[in-house]
């Protein structure tokens, strides 16, 4: 459960992709939890609101940068990267070198705790009818997904290698409300989002955890029982606004975003014909 208080803040909290869409809800979101709130993304940002943040430019496909970036924190967001599907190379240097180079300045700077925003599309060739948990083998859906099942095998070697813990966040759909049928099974509320990244930050001895990122929504398709320890309790549900998603025309019963679990990522590309 969030503690209505908000545990001991770390010194310095480092957030990539600080310009994006969630990026942004947890600027205001994670204060709580840092004296000092590092912000990054390739992105143009707002300045600095005052001492408790700070700004910092940079482009994750860049080593030197990343590790001038990760140089004084405590623990890692790592929400930055391309997050939908593009070209291999698009993928390639900002979510696959990106999250060597994450992972090579924590070993380097002696971060121990690095949150990693993964993806459903890990998973996403499941059909909207099965039943996964944590170890599911993998059906990632795009080269976005694949980076993000990259990802997690980097976070489990780091782990592995170097004692470095990852919570890997298999985040469904967080936006402020689900946009369509698919995500009434998929989505993670802002609050949800919060409260699982609060246990992510202060749960002890989490190796690499994999957790599913989603609100406490009626007829799931992902089982959170490898992540228990974690505490993680749901609080909102898309019940609230399945009047409004079912108003919606029903996708033809073939089209993928009624077939999968990653609905139309799985139909996206290829590229460069
Ligand atoms: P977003 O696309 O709004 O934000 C991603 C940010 O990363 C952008 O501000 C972008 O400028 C930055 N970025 C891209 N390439 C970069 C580079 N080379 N160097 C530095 N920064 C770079 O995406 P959103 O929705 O905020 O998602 C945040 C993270 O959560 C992403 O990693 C995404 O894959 C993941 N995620 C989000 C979900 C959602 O429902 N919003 C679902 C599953 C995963
Ligand atoms: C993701 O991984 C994307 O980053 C986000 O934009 C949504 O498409 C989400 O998955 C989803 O599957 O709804």
């Amino acid at each position: 459960m969030t503690t209505t208080t908000a545990p001991t803040p770390f010194n310095r909290l480092l957030l990539t992709g600080a310009a994006g869409g969630l990026g942004k809800v947890l600027r205001e979101r994670l204060r709580p939890y840092a004296k000092v709130l590092r912000l990054s993304d390739i992105a143009n940002m707002a300045p600095a609101a005052d001492e408790g943040e700070e700004v910092l430019p940079c482009d994750l496909s860049d080593k030197q940068a990343v590790h001038h970036l990760v140089e004084g924190v405590d623990a890692i967001l790592h929400f930055g990267g391309v997050s939908v599907e593009r070209s291999f190379e698009e993928v390639l240097g900002a979510n696959i070198c990106g999250i060597f180079h994450i992972y090579e300045a924590a070993r380097r700077h002696g971060v121990k705790r690095v949150i990693f925003a993964s993806s459903n599309h890990v998973i996403g060739f499941y059909k909207q009818d099965e039943a996964l948990d944590a170890h599911s083998p993998r059906r990632p859906d795009s080269y976005y997904g694949l980076s993000k099942s990259y990802g997690e095998d980097m976070a489990s070697f780091y782990f592995d290698r170097y004692g470095i813990e990852t919570v890997s966040i298999r985040i469904g759909s967080s936006f402020p409300e689900p946009q369509n049928r698919r995500m009434m099974h998929t989505w993670l509320s802002f609050d949800d989002l919060t409260q699982l990244l609060e246990r992510a930050l202060y749960t002890p001895n989490v190796g690499h955890t994999v957790v599913y990122g989603m609100s406490d929504n009626l007829n799931v398709w992902w089982d959170n029982r490898f992540a228990a320890h974690l505490g993680f309790a749901p609080r909102d549900t898309s019940e609230v606004f399945r009047k409004q998603v079912e108003a919606q025309p029903l996708p033809a019963i073939d089209d993928p975003a009624r077939v999968y679990q990653g609905g139309a990522f799985c139909a996206a590309g290829p590229f460069g014909d």
